[in-house]
């Protein structure tokens, strides 16, 4: 689905639009240098399961593209943020979580965000609680 000249593209219109984001593991998972457990994939996107699961069921739905975070991300991302979170909605489904699920963005120091590549998490197959901590 993805080539290395498209690693190349991704990482170019990344420099140029988020100021030269230092990269992460996660661009490892979206070129497959690293393994993951892959559950979808498209020309915009991956999901994959969480390395460490917060629930039954945790994946993480990321862009190809490396946008650090939800408030570097551009008013011209819609689309792609749209899509993000369409995917997240159908690979829930995909996953049977039928009786609902947790979608969380972390973002930033206070959003105790660890990993600077965007990521949705998505989080079901057990009883969530509010307030998150
Ligand atoms: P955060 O929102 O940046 O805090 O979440 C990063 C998530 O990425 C966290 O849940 C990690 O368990 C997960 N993760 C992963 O799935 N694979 C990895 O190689 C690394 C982190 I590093």
């Amino acid at each position: 689905l993805c080539t290395g000249r498209d690693e190349v593209r991704l990482a170019e219109e990344a420099s140029r639009k988020y100021g030269s984001p230092a990269p992460t593991i996660f661009s490892k998972v979206v070129d497959k240098s690293i393994p993951a457990d892959i559950i979808y994939e498209d020309e915009k996107c991956l999901a994959f399961r969480d390395i460490s699961p917060q629930a039954p069921v945790h994946f993480l739905v990321i862009p190809r593209i490396p946008i650090p975070r939800i408030s570097e991300a551009k008013d011209d991302d819609a689309e792609l943020l749209g899509h993000l979170l369409v995917v997240a909605k159908n690979v829930a489904k995909q996953e049977s979580l039928d009786e609902g699920y947790r979608v969380v963005i972390n973002d930033g120091k206070h959003g105790s965000q660890s990993v600077y590549h965007l990521h949705i998490h998505v989080l079901g197959g057990r009883q969530m609680s509010w307030p998150p901590g």
